[in-house]
């Protein structure tokens, strides 16, 4: 089996700029491995991630139908890609996962994580991924990175607050598990916060089994 590591944070903490910084460090060393992303990673769970992220004002997307999305999404993106490239040996390196959920649907739109917890187990069965890199950064912080964007979508023009408690779980979930879990303050310089990458990966490496 490959290894699964999953990017995490709020927008503007710098997911996709991370993104390109383990694609290139991964093929320095001669891994094969692959980059996707969710919602999204296969042509139907684009189609799905375009439904939630830029469902029109003429109706109001329910919050337990984008959570069902996000899970539809992710079940398409399990079976077309991420299963049969980690079952390939290949690394598997994707812009959120599941964790988002929790920290979207569940500390944002309120959702109880049992309800999650429950598709988790459905769509996933025992798959976890290897790592899980939070990329952390407050909320105002991450604001003034992405206050020049046009076009917000759906969910970037959420509140403050929505994206203070979206933090809050992602914290809370890495506190819970801090083997698999790794907090990268990414308010330091670029440099500072790839080097923790870096170190990170490494570890994977020479790690037989994250746990
Ligand atoms: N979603 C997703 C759910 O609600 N539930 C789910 O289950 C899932 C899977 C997807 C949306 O869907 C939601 C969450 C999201 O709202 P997305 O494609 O992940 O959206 O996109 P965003 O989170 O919106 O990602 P962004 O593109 O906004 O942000 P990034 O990728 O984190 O930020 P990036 O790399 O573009 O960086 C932002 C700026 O900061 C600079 C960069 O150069 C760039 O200008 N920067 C730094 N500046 C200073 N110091 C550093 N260390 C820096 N790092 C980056």
């Amino acid at each position: 089996m490959g290894k699964f590591i999953v990017l995490e944070g709020i927008e503007g903490v710098g997911k996709t700029t991370n993104m390109d910084f383990i694609a290139r460090y991964l093929k320095r060393l001669a891994i094969d491995y692959i980059r996707t992303r969710e919602p999204g990673g296969t042509p139907l769970a684009e189609k799905m991630r375009d439904i939630v992220l830029h469902a029109g004002d003429e109706e109001r997307l329910n919050s337990d139908a984008e959570l069902l999305l996000m899970f539809a999404a992710r079940a398409q993106h399990l079976a077309q890609v991420i299963n049969p490239a980690l079952q390939a040996g290949k690394w598997v390196v994707c812009d959120r996962f599941s964790d988002a959920s929790y920290a979207y649907q569940g500390g944002g739109r309120h959702i109880e994580s049992t309800r999650i917890a429950l598709l988790e187990n459905w769509v996933q069965g025992m798959l976890r991924p290897d790592a899980v890199i939070i990329l952390d950064l407050p909320v105002e912080l991450a604001f003034a990175r992405t206050k020049t964007r046009k076009n917000q979508d759906r969910i970037e023009q959420e509140s403050a607050d929505f994206f203070n408690r979206v933090r809050t779980v992602y914290l809370a979930r890495a506190k819970e598990n801090p083997i698999r879990y790794h907090v990268v303050n990414a308010e330091q310089p670029l440099q500072a916060v790839q080097n923790e990458i870096k170190t990170i990966l490494d570890a994977l490496r020479v790690t037989r089994h994250a746990t």
